[in-house]
């Protein structure tokens, strides 16, 4: 088990706990129990499995947690979690999953009705019965039927990262197959999606059976679903990720690779300008539809130049018009995780981030990067002990007395990620903020004002002259919020007139902006930075998911201003 699976069977016991109606303080040590547990360095499970390691040593770790986790550990829940699962139906985990449906109403509604499945919770607000419980209205019906909406289109997918490591985990396992030649990633993880249906991976060389056979027995599967002489199909751990593993012959590898990486509409396309050329497009390779000769298929590359086209990266595929510039040599020279020259968000234990501004910088610095910008919360975030005026100028001083020192081996910007309050405020005074080198100004609260204050709020934040970029400018989450609504196009106009950059948020769980709203405002002239929001050094490696993100919208390393050199980058900032 990982952290992240401690930590969520923890979340869920609160939550079920606030349903319940249990201690407020104990709810509250679970709660801050998970938090610490899903951003701790150490594995939760190596401490546990350690004679001679401490559980109670990890702050915010009491004797009561200690034995919760142990018992989490042995048979993956704990004892309160299954009462209350008892007591509740087996939904009830699903219905905490609805936005705008919290703890103490899901309570109001198993006390009032005996709602049992999504299904008739969805009845019930069609119904309009639920305005007919305390503090619950119209509003609140409208508010469950687009979360449960929401939920349906959700289920059954899963971030990029976890996709990801699920991936890498499966290669190295049958890379160790002997005579295996090539084993990639297709589908929507190599499109680099932002989330994930499912993993399709492809092998050629060896012996297929012998592969396929040791796809079943790696230790996450769960279930094997499917098993031919060319697939297998298996579900992976409580989550339940499915992934296709192939086998295909070296002479039709290309082919494959271009027809399961999709996406399915970029393939129609494709097949179509095949057809009217005289060919076929299939899985086994490109053939002459009147004597079946084979054109191409070992290559991907082969196989879009036989159809006039130069090779369109994985991200492109979505027939949006990538087919049109590859045949006029007009695709874009994508943004690559090398150009990236510095990391632009990052947060440290002074508020909320779990290592210090040098073990941030050290962790940069073997990245290969010439500089990062470390900006922490600004005091409206007063749970993560946000910095005030005060502590923003003494933070400049004491960056530029670092960089005078020149001994951490990489460039420091002195930054904050400040907070836009309700109505577009900055945080933190002018003056204050006119002392560092990067401001990132970022919506953390109010997520839910009408779309005409927010876009007003946002131009309102622009006005102020110290900003460098707009943070994760949608407020998303994915498969968890969706992003406030605002007008976008206008808020992005803006932007670019002031010259103020959009941020490009590479956390797995953001991916904010996403590529939709990359491409428009690259329309329009916009700048960007790709960054990681790390709270931890080894987040700095979600770069890799902020630049295929990056890539989606069609961005070049010119459009992106931390893949300038040091003295480029600070002669853009204003
Ligand atoms: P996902 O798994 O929902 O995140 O998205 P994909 O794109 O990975 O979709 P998946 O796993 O169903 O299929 C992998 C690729 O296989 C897909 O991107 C394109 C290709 N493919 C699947 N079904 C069809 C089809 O009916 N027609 C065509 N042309 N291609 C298909
Ligand atoms: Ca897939
Ligand atoms: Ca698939
Ligand atoms: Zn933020």
């Amino acid at each position: 088990m990982e952290n992240s699976d401690y930590a969520r069977i923890l979340y869920e016991t609160a939550d079920l706990m606030e349903i319940a109606g249990d201690d407020g303080f104990r709810i509250r040590s679970y709660r801050n129990g998970a938090s610490t547990i899903e951003g701790y360095p150490e594995r939760i499970a190596d401490i546990l499995a350690n004679p001679n390691a401490k559980i109670t040593d990890v702050p915010g770790i009491g004797k009561g947690l200690a034995a919760v986790l142990a018992e989490i550990d042995k048979r993956g829940s704990c004892e309160r979690r299954d009462e209350l699962l008892q007591k509740f139906p087996p939904a009830a985990l699903d219905f905490l999953k609805i936005q705008g449906l919290g703890p103490k109403s899901i309570a109001l509604l198993f006390e009032h009705f005996q709602v049992r499945t999504i299904d008739e919770l969805e009845q019930l607000c069609k119904d309009q019965k639920l305005r007919t419980l305390p503090r619950m209205g119209a509003k609140l019906e409208e508010k469950v039927l687009r979360g449960i909406a929401q939920l349906r289109e959700h289920s059954g997918r899963f971030l990029l990262n976890f996709a990801d490591n699920a991936a890498r985990e499966m290669m190295e396992y049958v890379g160790a197959i002997e005579g295996l030649e090539k084993i990639e990633v297709a589908g929507s993880l190599r499109r680099g999606k932002e989330t994930i249906g499912d993993v399709d991976l492809l092998v050629t060389g060896g012996n297929a059976a012998a592969v396929l056979e040791r796809v079943a027995t790696h230790p996450r599967v769960r279930e094997v679903l499917g098993r031919g002489v060319n697939k297998t199909s298996v579900r992976l751990g409580r989550e339940g990720l499915q992934m296709d593993v192939r086998a295909l012959e070296h002479e039709s590898f290309g082919a494959a690779m271009q027809y399961f990486t999709g996406s399915k509409e970029h393939n129609i396309a494709l097949r179509q300008r095949a057809l009217r050329m005289g060919l076929t497009l299939n899985e086994y390779g490109l053939f002459r539809l009147d004597d079946n000769t084979r054109v191409a298929g070992e290559t991907e590359e082969g196989v879009y130049k036989a159809l006039g086209l130069d090779r369109i990266p994985p991200e492109l595929r979505e027939n949006q018009g990538e087919i049109e510039l590859a045949e006029t040599h007009g695709l874009p020279e994508l943004v690559d995780r090398r150009d990236i020259r510095g990391d632009l968000h990052m947060h440290t234990t002074a508020t909320d981030g779990r290592a210090t501004l040098e073990e941030m910088a050290e962790a940069a610095r073997a990245l290969g990067y010439e500089y990062v910008a470390i900006t922490d919360h600004s005091k409206a975030l007063s749970m993560a002990f946000g910095l005030d005026e005060k502590r923003v100028v003494d933070f400049a001083h004491t960056v530029r007395k670092i960089n005078e020192r020149g001994d951490l081996g990489i460039h420091i910007f002195s930054g904050l990620e400040c907070d836009i309050l309700k109505d577009g405020a900055m945080d933190i005074e002018w003056d204050a903020l006119a002392e560092l080198d990067v401001v990132i100004a970022s919506v953390h609260s109010h997520m839910n004002l009408e779309p005409d204050a927010m876009t007003d709020r946002l131009l309102r934040t622009l006005e102020c002259p110290h900003i460098t970029a707009l943070g994760h400018p949608t407020g998303r989450l994915l498969l968890h919020r969706d992003p406030f609504p605002f007008d976008f196009d206008k808020v992005a106009d803006e932007a670019v007139k002031r010259g103020v950059a959009l941020e490009i948020n590479g956390s797995p769980e953001r991916l904010d902006l996403g590529a939709a709203h990359v491409r428009a405002a690259k329309a329009k002239g916009a700048k960007f930075i790709v960054s990681t929001d790390a709270h931890h050094p080894k987040h700095l490696e979600n770069m890799r998911y902020g630049i295929l993100t990056a890539r989606r919208g069609g961005l070049a390393a010119a459009d992106i201003l931390n893949t300038y050199s040091k003295e480029r980058f600070v002669e853009s900032l204003r």
